[in-house]
């Protein structure tokens, strides 16, 4: 078994230490850590998906699994994440209202930070008004929401028109994403973008900001 395959063994198995050993020994052995994020911790998280729908995994085993990632995560960030200089501007992310997953959203701020942009993280189950109170006191030129349910994207049109009531609108870009998430959706509710995945989130950042 490849140690890819043994880490993605063990997110499936909730084995969270044996995540963890699995990363450093890969790391160790020269595998190239996004390698590792995408086959490796990103593919198990879909093969637990499936599972969940096939009716073999449920819920406490999703978390098990989850944590088992955010493990592996926590260990992979440093290599991720290259040194900024100067901040290239200031961002928040958040997920929606009603919304618990935050391993996407964590990784699009993990990303962007090691793009150089100063990110504020207001977490998981957050309320439109809470994201307006965050645009408005950190100043932030991009707002990235993120929803991972059918039933929460909803709380990204509400987050966009508690923008537009506040005042603050044409203030802050909003940039949309998570598995259920389209560009077409983004567009109806009047996002400035949709990114399908952490890396595209920082391209649609800078792009955004001309940078
Ligand atoms: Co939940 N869950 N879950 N879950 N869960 C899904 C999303 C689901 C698709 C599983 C399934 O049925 N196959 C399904 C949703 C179905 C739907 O809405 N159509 C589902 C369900 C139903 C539920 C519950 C309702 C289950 C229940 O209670 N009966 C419940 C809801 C709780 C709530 O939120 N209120 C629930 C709970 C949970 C756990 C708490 C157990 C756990 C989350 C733990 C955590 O996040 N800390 C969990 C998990 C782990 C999953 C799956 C298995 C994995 C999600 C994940 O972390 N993926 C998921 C199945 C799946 O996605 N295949 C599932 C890995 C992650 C790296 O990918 O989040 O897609 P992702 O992020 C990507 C992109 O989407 C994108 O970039 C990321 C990296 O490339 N992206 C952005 C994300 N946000 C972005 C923002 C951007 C840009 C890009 O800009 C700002």
């Amino acid at each position: 078994m490849s140690q890819i395959e043994e880490i993605f063994n063990r997110v499936l198995d909730g084995d969270a230490l044996g995540v963890q050993a699995g990363v450093k020994a890969g790391l160790g052995a020269g595998l190239a850590p996004e390698a590792i994020l995408k086959e490796g911790l990103i593919a198990a998280m879909a093969e637990v998906g499936r599972l969940f729908e096939e009716n073999e995994y449920f819920v406490p085993e999703m978390l098990v699994s989850a944590r088992a990632m955010q493990a592996g995560l926590g260990l992979l960030k440093p290599h991720l994440v290259a040194a900024g200089a100067a901040p290239a501007g200031k961002v928040i992310v958040g997920t929606v209202k009603g919304d618990l997953h935050d391993i996407g959203k964590n990784l699009v701020a993990m990303m962007l930070e090691g793009a150089g942009f100063e990110v504020v993280d207001l977490g998981t189950d957050v309320s439109p008004d809470k994201f307006v109170r965050g645009v408005v006191e950190h100043r932030a030129q991009v707002l990235g929401l993120s929803a991972l349910l059918t039933t929460t994207m909803p709380a990204m049109a509400l987050t966009i028109k508690a923008l537009q009531d506040a005042g603050v609108r044409d203030q802050v870009k909003v940039i949309i994403g998570g598995a259920p998430v389209t560009d077409s959706f983004a567009q109806q509710i009047g996002a400035d973008g949709f990114s399908q995945d952490a890396s595209s989130a920082v391209r649609l950042t800078r792009l955004l900001l001309d940078q």
